[in-house]
């Protein structure tokens, strides 16, 4: 049931992923205390594959000079993060070195065989890729570009772009594939395949990749306490129900990357591969530039989207402040523009509500109906702004009107009376295919385990109305403060005239 859901998903959140202990072995890990170059933790792989004793208390001067001459440039130590070449056991590694906490921490990586996959080769790639993206205005060709262009780079078996919705359930909205995996265009994931850790640390990290879920974990050694911080550790062993996800989704090799807009998480873009499936730091680096070429074009969209919205919806408050100045009494002048009123939230009714009084416009409820939504808003003690788009699911009385106002958007005119002006969006009944019966997750001896089918389920949606947009919430609130101003100045007004 539902209850037994939100705990399980609590126990996912809950799981400590910054501090596994751990990387995966596909490279080698140093933590490092700057000020004396000595080695505080080493993954159990370090000292045969970097061919020097690492263990803790090692110092680095002596152990892999090559390392110690890296670290001891002024740049290496500020950088946040930072890349370079060094030569150990007679062979050359890419370097990648952040900050955690009082610590550095080092990360080694055996650097491409192949000479597609140096810079020389993919920055021409990359160049195309971003000159064609300033053409694309239209969100499913652009993201459609993106996945193709990353799975070309990656040569995964498949690559999608998933994007976040407000309760953070994300839609596969472009995929590109070679047919070795199923297709998961269109469907629908719920929030708790990715928990609330893991979202903000791919806000904070923005790449990640998995090249075979049957790994086994190299312990970081010795432990320490307080553990490291790894959450920005490529290597950083990840979460054993996500490798049981994987694997129930016949998927052996991952890899994500993180798309930003305005600092948010928007989305991200996901590969997997059928059998186990590395991608080179330099590959890794070039798709990072690419997603984050792309979302700079998502941001730019969203934002011209939002300034236009804005700018329509300031012209309709202006219009309306011209007919209520106009009018006798503000709530006539406010009918009498009924359709400027409903185009100034985009709903489609409305209804003005004080003690004495009562106006509709457009479809609303029964006046009944409406005095008990008023009622409501009384008993919650909301405060001057409430918007809801299923209202039915908050007040259950609400369902016998639910076809013309499942959303609603309402705004409280005085704080003396219960007077307010409500707004009204009719339910619009959508099919949901998810990926899989959101419900499945189950919970055995105290450990979770993800569900095991994705295979498409639907699902019928609902008592819910479109969602009230950010641009159309303010739209509301400037027309409640307007009309705040209004009732006041004819008040004093009034009192002017009886002194
Ligand atoms: C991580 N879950 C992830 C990641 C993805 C998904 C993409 C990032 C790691 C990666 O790149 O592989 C989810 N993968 C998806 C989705 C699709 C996909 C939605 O391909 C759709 C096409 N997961 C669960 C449950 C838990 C859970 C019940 O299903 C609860 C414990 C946890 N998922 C979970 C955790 C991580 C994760 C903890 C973080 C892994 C890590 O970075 O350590």
């Amino acid at each position: 049931d539902a209850r037994d859901d939100t705990a399980d998903l609590d126990l996912c959140a809950r799981e400590p992923i910054h501090i596994p202990g751990a990387i995966q072995p596909y490279g080698v890990l140093l933590v490092i205390d700057p000020g004396t170059l000595r080695v505080v933790q080493a993954s159990a792989n370090a000292a045969e594959k970097l061919g020097a004793p690492l263990e803790a208390g090692t110092s680095l001067p002596a152990a892999l000079p090559a390392l110690a001459e890296a670290l001891s440039g002024d740049a290496a130590l500020e950088a946040g993060a930072d890349q370079q070449r060094i030569e150990a056991a007679g062979r050359h590694w890419q370097m990648t070195l952040h900050r955690s906490g009082a610590h550095l921490v080092a990360e080694f990586e055996a650097p491409p065989a192949a000479e597609d996959e140096t810079m020389d080769r993919l920055f021409p790639r990359l160049r195309r890729f971003t000159e064609t993206l300033t053409d694309d205005g239209d969100l499913a060709r652009l993201t459609g570009h993106l996945a193709r262009h990353v799975r070309a780079l990656t040569g995964h078996d498949r690559a999608l772009v998933y994007r976040f919705d407000a309760e953070w359930n994300g839609e596969v909205i472009a995929e590109d594939g070679n047919g070795r995996l199923p297709s998961y265009l269109g469907l629908r994931f719920p929030a708790g395949d990715i928990p609330a850790q893991a979202r903000r640390l791919y806000r904070l990290s923005r790449l990640r990749m998995i090249p075979d879920i049957d790994y086994r974990p190299v312990p970081i050694m010795p432990a320490i306490d307080p553990p490291v911080d790894l959450s920005l550790a490529t290597l950083r062993s990840v979460s054993p129900v996500h490798l049981e996800y994987m694997r129930n989704m016949g998927t052996a090799a991952s890899m994500s990357v993180s798309i930003l807009v305005a600092g948010e998480l928007w989305g991200l873009v996901a590969c997997h591969s059928a059998r186990p499936h590395a991608v080179s730091l330099n590959i890794r680096n070039a798709c990072d530039f690419a997603v984050q070429a792309a979302a700079a074009r998502i941001e730019a969209r969203e934002r011209s989207a939002g300034d236009a919205l804005r700018l329509r919806l300031g012209e309709v408050l202006g219009r309306l402040l011209g007919r209520m100045a106009a009018a006798s009494d503000w709530r006539r002048g406010l009918v009498e523009a009924g359709p400027e009123l409903l185009a100034q939230v985009g709903a489609s009714g409305a209804a003005i509500v004080a003690e004495g009084s009562y106006h509709a416009v457009g479809d609303a409820p029964e006046e009944a109906g409406v005095r008990a939504i008023v009622a409501w808003l009384e008993a919650r003690g909301e405060g001057d702004l409430y918007a809801t788009p299923a209202l039915a699911t908050l007040l259950p009385e609400a369902a016998s009107f639910a076809a013309v106002a499942s959303g609603l958007l309402a705004i409280r005119i005085s704080e003396l009376h219960p007077s307010w002006l409500l707004w009204f969006r009719p339910e619009v009944v959508r099919t949901v295919s998810w990926g899989g019966d959101p419900h499945k997750t189950v919970a055995e001896h105290g450990r979770i385990h993800p569900r095991a089918s994705f295979a498409a389920w639907q699902e019928q949606v609902r008592l819910t109305a479109l969602p009230w947009r950010p641009a159309e919430i303010t739209a509301a609130q400037d027309l409640r403060a307007a009309i705040v101003g209004i009732v006041l100045r004819k008040a004093e007004e009034l009192a002017a005239l009886t002194q």
